[in-house]
């Protein structure tokens, strides 16, 4: 665990050492011309606490908090008796309830708004996809034929609140479950109830004297984490599509190149495309727009940031400033005339940083104000009111700009927007839309399997560099690449979310890329689109040819510069649905431990996925294809894989006679 802090050890001074975005490295040199601070001086300065890093303390009673060594994990107890096992995976429970209580929270919010839109009682949003609804009903087993949009839609909220307040019974999206993996579920007793009972009862079973045996809080870490994947995140994707669209391919620019100089630029930085999806609409007020060019502006340029700016950029093409670790260095151009957040993920420190480039920085959710900042407070009832003073307080910036101006001139672009239906779309074609066009390309072996990639950027490493050198490591061996949240802007600003960057990618890959036309990269959306995945890797396992269960596919999962609880949280619903799945920078768990071979290769053995870690690239691609690999064996379908990429051969050694 030597290699756990690379660059807060080495106190590094040249921004290259923090950040592979020529942009946000430019910006840190700036930033310390300005004399300000960012987070990546910050994590370089503050040693990360070596004991928490391990997970081997205690804080949940007074008589500690108690530390135990981590070099002799069982040297030690706590004053209760504590294992360093039931520490460690007390600690983590919690992370997984937080992390799910975040995307649950943001489901249920998509929820309100949905039922109130059907009730009535707010006109700004309405129902935008009304084919999605219907599709979504009928998955559920909700009655579609004949019946009139309204009474569909009551009826799949009604059947969707159940995903939160359900107290006993299964959440409606077990439905959706292969049957296998969920008679695997239901042996182990994880399939979810409603996810506030089971975060709840983890809350409860990670307090001081309750649960000490680290196999059952892992059971109900699964089950809560699942309540979280195939309940609150995929709820807020659902609900998401049926109001906004559905994604499908859309051509995007990102980096911080998308700022205009002669414009008002406006940054939206958060994770509820509620507020976002106000906010376009503000920009587009004919009256906002002709303010702004009272104030000599251009026009209005509206650009996203983290998860509901890519939840913006596959559904609209929005374009993308930068990912987690930008967004300080964005503020440093001095061109963003106001950045507006709702929640999760908002750095403390956005406050100085926006308060020395004389940046409006504005909050909008109850849930999330911050010291300092302004708050105008975001009601979907009335999400004009303050979505258009934000604006105007963005034009007042705008007019009154008095900080130089240094926007980095770059800017890359790509295709995005590959929702499970698209894909579904894309491969089958408009007449035989399915999965298996893709079935069939992994059975042949011209794809070796599918890998997600996906999760934050963490200071702690070299800010994108590891997302792509993975993702490059994965598609050169013709694994196919989806992506969520920070780390397909990651690969979007390297350039490989373009069709062209199928050269990079193996034979195999390639030429199903070529084919199709697609990239070998494909962007989904924001981290709780991570539950796309989930339904492909679903409708793989219905299609028929690799498996009965989700853990049979031939696919791997991995967030390898993770920082969030919520990344933990999806580990371990990804994990708990039978997907392999590897993390980085640092795992929050002593190796050598029962609880670390339980969640790294007993969980296996029951039927489920299990986690790796690692924190080189080159080896976490190593460990991901091995692991596609042994499926692919499994499923006999090792030797189709030698064939083709012979067959290949083969054709171009005649093509060139
Ligand atoms: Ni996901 Fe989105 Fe980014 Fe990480 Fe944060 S923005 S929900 S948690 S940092 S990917
Ligand atoms: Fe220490 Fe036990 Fe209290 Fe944790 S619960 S702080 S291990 S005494």
């Amino acid at each position: 665990m030597e290699d756990k802090q690379e660059v807060s050890k080495k106190k590094a001074t040249d921004p290259k050492d923090f950040t592979t975005c020529e942009a946000t490295a430019r910006m840190i040199t700036k930033a310390r011309k300005d004399g300000v601070e960012l987070a990546f001086d910050r994590a370089a300065n503050m040693k990360a606490c070596p004991i928490g890093a391990d997970s081997a303390c205690c804080k949940h009673c007074a008589m500690g908090p108690c530390r135990l060594n981590a070099k002799d994990p069982y040297s030690k107890v706590g004053v209760c008796g504590a294992t360093i096992d039931t520490i460690m995976s007390r600690n983590f429970a919690r992370m997984v309830a937080a992390g799910g209580a975040a995307h649950t929270d943001h489901g249920m919010s998509m929820l309100d708004l949905f039922r109130e839109v059907v009730n009535g009682n707010i006109k700004d949003y309405k129902i935008k996809s009304p084919t999605k609804l219907e599709a979504v009903a009928q998955s559920i087993g909700i009655e579609t034929e004949g019946r009139e949009i309204s009474d569909i839609a009551m009826d799949l909220y009604e059947e969707l609140e159940r995903t939160y307040t359900q107290v006993e019974g299964e959440i409606p999206f077990a439905q959706r479950v292969p049957a296998k993996t969920l008679e695997t579920w239901r042996k182990l007793g994880i399939v979810p109830r409603g996810a506030m009972r089971e975060i709840m009862e983890l809350m409860h079973r990670s307090h001081m004297g309750v649960d000490q045996d680290y196999a059952n809080i892992t059971k109900q870490c699964s089950r809560t984490a699942l309540a979280d994947g195939w309940g609150g995140s995929m709820v807020a994707t659902e609900i998401s599509d049926i109001l906004y669209g559905t994604p499908s391919p859309v051509a995007i620019e990102v980096n911080m190149g998308v700022l205009k100089e002669d414009q008002v630029n406006i940054i939206v930085h958060g994770h509820e495309p509620n507020l976002f999806e106000s906010v376009l609409e503000s920009v587009n007020e004919p009256t906002l727009v002709q303010a702004a060019k009272d104030a000599g502006a251009k026009g209005i340029n509206l650009v996203g940031m983290c998860c509901s700016g890519a939840e913006m950029l596959v559904r609209h093409g929005i374009p993308h400033a930068g990912n987690f670790m930008s967004t300080e260095a964005v503020l440093v151009t001095g061109a963003v005339d106001a950045m507006v957040v709702d929640v999760q993920c908002i750095k403390q420190a956005l406050v100085k940083v926006a308060e020395c480039y004389e940046t409006p920085l504005i909050t909008t959710n109850p849930r999330c104000k911050i010291e300092g900042a302004t708050h105008i407070e975001f009601h979907e009832h009335d999400p004009k009111a303050c979505t258009d003073e934000l604006v105007i307080k963005a034009i007042g910036r705008f007019k009154n700009r008095k900080v130089p101006i240094e926007i980095p001139k770059i800017v890359n672009s790509g295709v995005h927007g590959f929702s499970h239906e698209y894909i579904n779309y894309m491969l089958g074609g408009t007449f035989r839309a399915s999965y298996t066009p893709l079935n069939d390309n992994i059975i042949n072996g011209r794809i070796r399997g599918v890998a997600g990639v996906v999760g934050c950027t963490n200071p702690r490493v070299k800010q994108d560099w590891i997302h792509v050198e993975l993702v490059k490591e994965l598609i050169k061996n013709d694994v196919l690449v989806v992506q969520t949240g920070c780390s397909q802007v990651a690969l979007a600003k390297a350039g490989l979310t373009t069709p062209e960057a199928a050269h990079l990618a193996g034979p195999g890959l390639k030429e199903v890329c070529e084919t199709v036309g697609m990239p070998p990269v494909l962007g989904l959306g924001s981290c709780v689109d991570n539950s796309r995945i989930l339904i492909a890797c679903a409708e793989m396992v219905k299609t028929g040819g690799l498996g009965d269960s989700l853990a049979d596919l031939p696919v791997a999962g991995c967030a390898p510069e993770y920082m969030s609880e919520k990344a933990i949280c999806i580990g371990q619903y990804f994990v708990a649905s039978g997907v392999y799945t590897v993390f980085g920078v640092t795992f929050p768990i002593v190796e050598g431990t029962k609880f670390h071979k339980h969640l790294f290769e007993e969980l296996e053995k029951q039927g489920l996925g299990k986690w790796g870690f690692a924190t080189d690239p080159y080896e976490i691609a190593r460990l991901m294809i091995a692991h596609i690999d042994k499926k692919r064996k499994a499923l006999g379908i090792d030797k189709a894989r030698e064939r083709t990429l012979v067959d290949m051969a083969d054709r171009r050694a005649m093509d060139a006679a």
